[in-house]
């Protein structure tokens, strides 16, 4: 069986908590959670609030989380609350792709990961399920500007189903399919025809595949892995209906942030927690409550999905 091993060895440069260790030992659902979206994606205290209630319900239903950051140099796979607040306010934590991560270890400083980063320590962990609110991918002008997230050749290489509500549309929705499409990694719309974009449950492109249930989902993962074929999956989850902001909306608000960004001159990585803090300034904080409602949302599937992979490696 190619299926990614449950229980790695540890790898000596990241420390797993206990908590995280003893539940990968004993096979109970573990759901990895990320950090640049409490460091970059959303502002002070609401990022903490965020990602401590986001645990909580990772929990109540049934998984253990562990957010993943490096602290001090360290990667972090669980962190304590302490941890959690540090990330949310620290001036000087770095935000962490994966070119970033032997720098901040090296230097030993403090860097918040973002879904590439997460993917590649949740990985070395033994983790395989990810729960974040919105996924990077190729942005708006990439055919000059060469901006493609590393978030996206990630899930070409490393082993991890991130739930996530689908891709923002200040990057290029179908430009990031193909992308995806290109990479082997299969795109799977839950309860959806049509692929969500972050705010609105509609983007105007479909979902590549359709899932209608965390079993279903466990399955792809299974199948993918034990055909050999390395890589990630993308599970989409609409926002909820009643927090959605619809596309016509929003739609004219990225444009003028956009427009924004571009006058200041902002681009590569600080470009998305601009555009990101810039979205929350114009909607008057609209934007952060619907960013809230879907990172909860994708919580509950994240952690529905965990136990059912977990439930199949126990029966295998
Ligand atoms: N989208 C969001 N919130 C976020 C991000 C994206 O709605 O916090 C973060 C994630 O950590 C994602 C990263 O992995 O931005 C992508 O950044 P870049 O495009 O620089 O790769
Ligand atoms: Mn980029």
């Amino acid at each position: 069986m190619n299926r990614p091993m449950t229980r790695p060895m540890p790898h000596p440069m990241v420390s797993v908590t206990d908590e995280v260790a003893q539940a990968l030992a004993d096979g109970t659902p573990v759901v990895a959670l990320e950090s640049t979206i409490i460091s970059h994606g959303m502002p002070y205290p609401q990022n903490v609030a965020m990602a401590v209630e986001v645990e909580g319900i990772v929990r109540e239903h049934g998984a253990v989380p562990a957010t993943v950051a490096v602290l001090d140099g360290r990667p972090r796979i669980g962190l304590a609350p302490d941890d959690l607040e540090l990330l949310a306010s620290h001036p000087d934590v770095t935000k962490v792709s994966v070119r970033d991560l032997p720098f901040v270890v090296a230097r030993g400083t403090h860097g918040a990961t973002t879904v590439a980063a997460t993917m590649r320590l949740a990985a070395i962990a033994g983790i395989h399920t990810f729960v974040t609110g919105g996924l990077g991918g190729v942005h708006r002008g990439a055919q000059q500007t060469f901006d493609v997230s590393a978030d996206l050749t990630e899930l070409g290489t490393t082993d991890v189903a991130v739930v996530c509500a689908g891709v923002k549309s200040i990057l290029d929705i179908g430009l990031t399919h193909e992308t995806l499409e290109t990479l082997g990694v299969p795109v799977l719309g839950y309860g959806t025809d049509e692929f969500p974009s972050f705010f609105s449950r509609s983007s105007g492109h479909p979902a590549p595949m359709r899932v209608d249930t965390p079993a279903e989902i466990a399955a792809v993962m299974a199948a993918k892995w034990d055909l050999g074929i390395r890589g990630g999956l993308v599970v989409a989850n609409p926002i909820p209906a009643e927090d959605e902001i619809p596309a016509g909306e929003i739609g004219a608000i990225i444009d003028r942030a956009l427009a924004d960004m571009d006058a200041l001159g902002i681009h590569g990585k600080d470009a998305t927690p601009y555009l990101l803090g810039r979205i929350v300034e114009i909607t008057d904080g609209a934007s952060l409550t619907a960013n809230i409602a879907l990172v909860r949302n994708n919580a509950r599937l994240g952690a529905a999905i965990a136990r059912e992979y977990a439930a199949r490696a126990a029966a295998s």
